[in-house]
């Protein structure tokens, strides 16, 4: 059995980071350690959050398992609490970082043009650097731009523009790339994905519904890293992980009872388990 730790926070309501990622990465059929980098009593869209930062406990977890010999398929990372994190969660990497295993880091921050609560510019470029470190990033268009410095264009935008975009992130030494919340059509989203060794494009889109909700990056990047370990290629993971997170989507829209803040993923999880059969259908 695959096993993977994942490095983000605890947003003990609010369906996003470490509640999503441990459920969904888990139902792939895949071990998933964690350490929680935060707790927050709910995610940081909702008024008077409490945060207590657990920075000082990575180095502390990291060398216990050093002890205990334990490895990893694969590191994900998705929120990182504070800036001091970052240079941590480096450390942390190169520790544990072999020939084998995938650095996945979701280089939450930002989404539509601005920033999320408590993150800076200084945070922006710390986080630029470690995703040099990675095999995949998978940021979304606000992220992406925060981190190469250039402005945030909204929806105007053409497939010239996102190649480009694709293509500078890469240099930022991650050997794959995936950019988030791409649309060309007003009826379709989906991701295009860079291969900066083969310099080969990808893309996948499916139905872009009419409502956005928070975590669905999340719920994407877990899909992702859960099909990942289970023999796809991206291609088929990127496929799998927008499907799935348009599925959750549809849940939640077809749910009269559904929460503001995050999707019903978990009616959806059948739905991805029953994809996650790569190595047979190819
Ligand atoms: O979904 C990303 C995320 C993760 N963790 C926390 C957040 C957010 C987005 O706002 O606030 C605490």
């Amino acid at each position: 059995m695959k096993r993977i730790v994942t490095i983000q926070d605890i947003s003990c309501v609010g369906k996003c980071s470490l509640t999503v990622a441990l459920p969904i990465i888990s139902a792939c059929g895949v071990e998933t350690a964690v350490i929680p980098t935060a707790v927050l009593s709910t995610h940081t869209a909702f008024q008077g959050f409490t945060f207590r930062d657990l920075t000082s406990e990575i180095m502390p977890i990291s060398a216990h398992w050093k002890k205990e010999n334990l490895g990893f398929d694969a590191i994900y990372t998705g929120y990182l609490g504070s800036f001091e994190q970052l240079e941590i969660v480096s450390r942390f990497m190169d520790e544990f970082k072999t020939e084998d295993n995938l650095i996945i880091i979701d280089p939450v921050m930002a989404d539509n043009g601005t920033l999320y609560p408590g993150f800076t510019l200084e945070f922006v470029s710390e986080m630029a650097k470690l995703c040099g470190k990675a095999d995949v990033i998978v940021p979304n268009l606000t992220e992406a731009a925060y981190m190469l410095g250039v402005p945030y264009v909204g929806d105007g935008y053409d497939e010239a523009y996102i190649k480009e975009l694709l293509v500078s992130l890469s240099q930022l030494g991650a050997k794959q790339v995936v950019l988030t919340g791409v649309s060309f059509e007003s009826d379709q989203l989906g991701v295009m994905a860079y291969d900066g060794e083969t310099k080969s494009f990808f893309f996948y889109f499916n139905e872009k519904l009419p409502a956005s909700f928070h975590g669905t990056g999340d719920i994407f990047a877990s899909a992702m890293t859960g099909a990942l370990m289970n023999q796809c290629t991206l291609q088929q993971a990127l496929k799998i992980a927008v499907d799935y997170t348009v599925e959750s989507i549809r849940k939640t829209m077809d749910d009269p009872k559904h929460h503001w803040y995050g999707v019903n993923f978990e009616r959806a999880i059948p739905m991805l388990v029953e994809r996650l059969n790569c190595s047979r259908s190819h």
